[in-house]
């Protein structure tokens, strides 16, 4: 195992900045920076020294230095912090430093990809690691905080065993139908399955309303086409991100961006324009996916065209906020009727001379603020899109076996349900998953981590 550095801390100047080091020989590599030193101070205390590059006596810094021993550092291998001042040249020196003493950069996530294969975390604690590094609201820190104690793993893990000991039941079923023609009461089973069905849907609805605080609150600007819902986009942005246009039909895929509101991310989605006759095969798979944008959003504005030239056919399932543009083409006259539903907000924007923008970040940053607020994370057992992903699997596969059993499937077809359901919670905790898989996880995280 080589050793890896990177500098742990974010970029930009900071009081102190922290450069780690982790695999066999980072003591070594730390001890020849120390021009203070020849002996590794006790470890796993802070201990003071001046850094300099060993070959030239270049100084790097005057810092704090914790050397921690293979078994009892965070990666569980031999490594080093140095807590340096936090001046990006300085930490690039220091690193430089570390990599020409034969340690190589880290890869993103590195640090807690060892600490995964030395046991000492397991996924669900990893990615709590990584919500830890990146949340932006308070549900968002609980939960990081829940994960990382390793209450939702237990959680995961009883319920694994939970099917794997009705897996057991149905398999020794088959096993006794096949040698005796025994037939066995599966009544029991029945019951057990629709207990573990319940609390996989508890967890995943409970995933769903924390997503807005985990992942960034979705906001889909839906409506008709030439609305102006990429100008809207745009302006709402404050920079030329979508294309606009004259022609109807411009957006065709869904456009997403971060806005950041008032302690609630955003994830903003320009849509394509909702219209069923006339649209080519491209466009009717932009409506398609706009139409999905708008059931999967937490807050939906819709978009209508204010000077009335892009009739609107009526409004969405569900809408939020009514946002009617075009205002300038107006001057003068009284604003546009709107049968908006009972209660949904109207703001009279415009792209042109930017009247309502801020009046509809408002809007939005109150709803936004409220669709992060649901998160409830006392009952959250699984944080981010790729464990709810593997929850919803397990919980679809576990939703089949109840209905095979009680549809009379074959019990075969039943085991293999559940075989898939264990399987898949599984990749929750990481308890199986692949090395290509972890790679793809870890490639995600931050450097340094
Ligand atoms: N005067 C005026 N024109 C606008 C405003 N917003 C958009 N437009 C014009 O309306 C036309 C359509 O604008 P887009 O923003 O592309 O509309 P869209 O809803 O994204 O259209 P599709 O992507 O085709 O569905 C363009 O010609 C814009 O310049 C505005 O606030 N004032
Ligand atoms: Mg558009």
């Amino acid at each position: 195992m080589d050793v890896i550095a990177a500098v742990a801390s974010g970029a930009g100047s900071a009081a102190i900045g922290v450069v780690r080091l982790s695999g066999p020989g980072s003591w070594g590599i730390a001890l020849s920076l120390c021009r203070d030193r020849t002996v590794p101070p006790p470890e796993r205390h802070l201990a003071l020294s001046w850094l300099a590059e060993p070959r030239t006596g270049r100084l790097l810094d005057q810092a704090m230095t914790a050397f921690f021993a293979a078994g009892a550092s965070y990666t569980g291998e031999e490594s080093v912090e140095l807590y340096c001042h936090g001046g990006p040249a300085l930490l690039d020196r220091v690193l430089r430093a570390c990599l020409d003493g034969g340690a190589r950069p880290a890869r993103p996530g590195e640090f807690t990809r060892r600490a995964v294969a030395a046991g000492r975390l397991d996924l669900v604690q990893a990615e709590a690691v990584a919500l830890l590094a990146s949340a932006e609201t308070d549900p968002a820190l609980d939960a990081g905080l829940s994960a990382l104690s390793g209450r939702p793993s237990a959680e995961v893990s009883a319920a694994r065993e939970a099917l794997l000991d009705v897996l057991a039941d149905v398999e020794a079923a088959l096993d006794h139908a096949e040698e005796d023609g025994v037939v066995v009461a599966l009544d029991e089973v029945a019951t057990r399955l629709v207990v573990q069905a319940e609390r996989l849907r508890g967890w995943w609805e409970a995933a769903r309303a924390l997503r807005p605080a985990v992942s960034g609150v979705r906001v889909a600007l839906i409506g008709a086409p030439n609305a102006g819902k990429s100008s809207l986009f745009n302006a709402l942005l404050g920079r030329d991100r979508a294309i606009v246009h004259a022609e109807a039909g411009t957006t065709r895929d869904v456009v997403g961006e971060m806005l950041p509101l008032a302690g609630a991310p955003c994830l903003v989605l320009d849509t394509a324009g909702l219209r069923d006759a006339g649209a080519g095969e491209v466009e009717a798979e932009g409506v398609l996916r706009a139409r999905e944008a708008a059931r999967d959003a937490d807050v939906v504005i819709h978009v209508v065209d204010g000077s009335g030239a892009a009739p609107s056919d009526g409004f969405t399932e569900r809408v939020d906020i009514v946002a009617m543009t075009k205002a300038d083409l107006w001057p003068g006259k009284d604003p546009p009727r709107v049968d908006a539903p009972s209660g949904v907000p109207v703001v009279f924007t415009s792209a042109r001379d930017g009247r309502g923008i801020e009046r509809l970040r408002a809007l939005l940053a109150d709803r936004a603020a409220a669709a992060v607020r649901s998160g409830d994370t006392a009952r959250a057992v699984v944080v981010g899109e790729r464990q709810a992903q593997a929850l919803h699997s397990a919980l679809r596969c576990v939703e089949a076996a109840v209905e095979g059993q009680a549809g009379d499937a074959p019990l075969e077809a039943v085991a293999a349900e559940l075989r898939r359901a264990v399987e898949h919670l599984g990749e929750i905790d990481g308890s199986r998953i692949t090395d290509e898989v972890l790679d793809r996880i870890f490639s995600r995280f931050c450097l340094g981590k």
